[in-house]
């Protein structure tokens, strides 16, 4: 299965990605990861997009297109994988079309986790607390909660008016959430 997930900031994508990987046995590519992992190791990439996740705001299109073509390059995607945190504007998603088409390899599902607002604020404050990520101070977060309602959520009717569209609560505990998104994953596919 090719799996997109889709969600605010906050709204649990890195987490539940984690648990389906143990329970469905697929790559996790989680962009923001990735991101991370070129600040600290102090590579090109990570020079160029350390001031812009500290910031809140999205790296570029073109940036992120170099991104996510080289991990789809590698063979541990060939049996699908579950992407996390891409496509995050309705730019990046037209490229990953584009990209998947070329490798012949759609994206088959997309699930959106919603959770409100409120419940967002309070997870990533207790996240600043244990990680201390830089972009999770309140100013910040801010910024990213508009940057997801201005540019990512348009994504939503995107994959809706192509049919790939399942809606998740993300409120409740993680567990919980992990098995709605395990069942709407069953219900689309006893339907093929
Ligand atoms: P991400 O790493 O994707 O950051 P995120 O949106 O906060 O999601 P994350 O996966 O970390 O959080 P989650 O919801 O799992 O991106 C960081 C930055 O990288 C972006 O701001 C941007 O600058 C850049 N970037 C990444 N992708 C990009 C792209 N495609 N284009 C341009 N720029 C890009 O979890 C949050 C917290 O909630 C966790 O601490 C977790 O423990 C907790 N939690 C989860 N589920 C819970 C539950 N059910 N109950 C209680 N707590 C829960």
């Amino acid at each position: 299965m090719r799996i997109v997930l889709l969600g605010a900031p906050g709204s649990g994508k890195g987490t539940q990605a984690a648990l389906m990987v143990e329970r469905l046995g697929m790559p996790h590519i989680s962009t923001g990861v990735l991101l991370r992992n070129a600040i600290k190791s102090g590579s090109e990439l990570g020079l160029k997009v350390k001031s812009i996740i500290d910031a809140g705001d999205l790296v570029p299109d073109d940036t992120m297109s170099d991104v996510i073509e080289d991990r789809l390059s590698h063979d541990d995607v060939k049996n699908g994988f579950i992407l996390d945190g891409y496509p995050r504007n309705l730019a990046q998603a037209t490229s990953l079309d584009i990209m998947l088409e070329r490798l012949g390899q759609p994206v088959e599902e997309v699930i959106q986790i919603d959770v409100d607002q409120e419940q967002i604020i309070q997870r990533i404050a207790k996240r600043a607390e244990v990680e201390g990520r830089t972009d999770d101070n309140e100013d910040i977060v801010r910024n990213r909660m508009r940057v997801y309602h201005d540019q990512t959520a348009p994504v939503i009717d995107y994959y809706a008016e192509r049919g790939l569209m399942s809606r998740v609560l993300g409120n409740g505990s993680i567990e919980e959430v992990l098995e709605r998104i395990l069942a709407a994953l069953s219900v689309n596919h006893a339907s093929d």
